[in-house]
């Protein structure tokens, strides 16, 4: 959620005046631009560090994030962080079937076009996300939707990027596997329920059929290490692969959850790395973003660093395993998506707002300022070979 400040000034006449001419030219101005995004390269020069886009590129590597369109428009502050540091980013909502196909057969892009827009002017990639979910979907769309509403919705968002300059790949399928085998009704490979493979093989069929020039991925959470959820992502992957379907690579989203108490899984995860590497899919992070849970540091100071410890040690492990595109859940504290109380850790944060201060998963500040977590990554693309 974005936390706004406003300031008062009192002043002079002459002063006033001066300020209502500024105003009125500044009026001007945002008219002006009010057809693009107005990002530009003056961004704050409190930030001296080196865009991480800059640090990525130096290693053929691509560094981004969740982007929204919302939030583009309405803060040029963001707007210009984003430019500056990204070469990849993803729709937060835009590209999602309840905005891209509200109704039946009626598809509108405005939204999402306007961010393909903004990543065209500042040479940025598109990460499409995404034709299949169980949520962000309207609700004359079932879960799992028939395979004749499948066929028109991708016909008709891919179709609408075929031929796109920025929009290079796209996370055909999100969280299809379920979170535990209590939860699945397909023991073999884990399905969400009603889902069955073959809707998974057909939906990548018919995107390969609509575009076959993008990279296709199949996107989850929950499977950062050897777990029931990453071996059954695997097999699913495996699945598609033995049936002849187009998949690219592996979106791992990396919503990665740590305390004082516990790290990750390390050696389990180096193993979902290698089984995808074997299976020439490649992995990549799609959502990463790093909240520490109880029991919580003494101090804010202290919670940066465990945050920025985690990120290089999670980017360490995964750069030494070739991914090479890393995309985060947001770039800015102010924006996270774990600040809403419907999203934040339950038990601990969500009745307990005095904790919210620890909620700081992301490398820049609600004030845009880098953090420690920033300096890690750019260190972690600086040592990668
Ligand atoms: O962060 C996103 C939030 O703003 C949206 O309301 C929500 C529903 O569309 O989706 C969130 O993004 C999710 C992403 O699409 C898939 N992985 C989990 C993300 C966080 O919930």
């Amino acid at each position: 959620m974005p936390y706004r400040r406003k300031f008062l000034k009192r002043a002079g006449y002459t002063t006033l005046s001066a300020l209502l001419t500024m105003a009125f030219l500044q009026k001007d101005k945002e008219k002006e631009d009010r057809s693009i995004y107005a990002a530009t390269a003056n961004y704050a020069s409190a930030n001296t560090n080196p865009p991480l886009r800059k640090l990525a590129a130096a290693k053929g590597k691509l560094f981004g994030t969740a982007i929204s369109g919302e939030f583009l428009q309405k803060e040029k502050d963001y707007a210009n962080l984003i430019a500056r540091e990204c070469s990849i980013a993803t729709p937060n909502g835009e590209l999602k079937w309840n905005a891209t196909e509200p109704q039946p057969g009626k598809f509108t892009f405005e939204s999402a076009d306007a961010i393909a827009d903004f990543c065209q002017k500042h040479n940025i990639e598109l990460h499409g996300h995404t034709l299949f979910w169980h949520m962000g979907k309207p609700d004359w769309v079932p879960y799992p939707p028939t395979l004749k509403m499948l066929e028109r919705h991708v016909t008709g968002v891919m179709g609408h990027y075929r031929n796109s300059p920025v929009l290079k790949s796209w996370d055909i399928a999100n969280e299809i596997i379920a979170d535990s085998e209590n939860e699945t009704d397909n023991p073999t490979y884990g399905l969400r329920k009603g889902v069955k493979p073959e809707l998974v093989r057909d939906l990548f069929k018919i995107a390969a059929s609509v575009d076959n020039t993008k990279k296709f991925y199949l996107n989850d959470f929950g499977i950062e290490g050897a777990t029931w959820k990453s071996d059954h992502f695997l097999k699913m992957v495996e699945y598609l692969k033995n049936n002849g379907v187009k998949i690219d690579g592996a979106g791992i989203q990396s919503h990665l959850w740590f305390s004082t108490a516990y790290g990750f899984d390390a050696k389990g995860f180096n193993s979902v790395l290698k089984r995808l590497n074997d299976l020439e899919v490649k992995p990549i992070i799609t959502e990463l973003d790093i909240i520490i849970d109880t029991p919580l540091p003494d101090s804010i100071k202290k919670l940066d660093q465990m945050v920025a410890d985690s990120y290089k040690r999670y980017l360490d492990l995964c750069f030494a395993a070739g991914v090479d595109t890393v995309i985060s859940w947001g770039l800015t504290d102010r924006h996270t998506w774990i600040r809403h109380p419907d999203w934040m850790p339950r038990k601990t944060y969500r009745n307990n707002p005095s904790l919210w201060k620890f909620l700081r998963p992301l490398p820049f500040d609600e004030n845009l300022q880098p953090k420690l977590a920033c300096n890690a990554i750019a260190q972690v693309f600086q040592q990668a070979t």
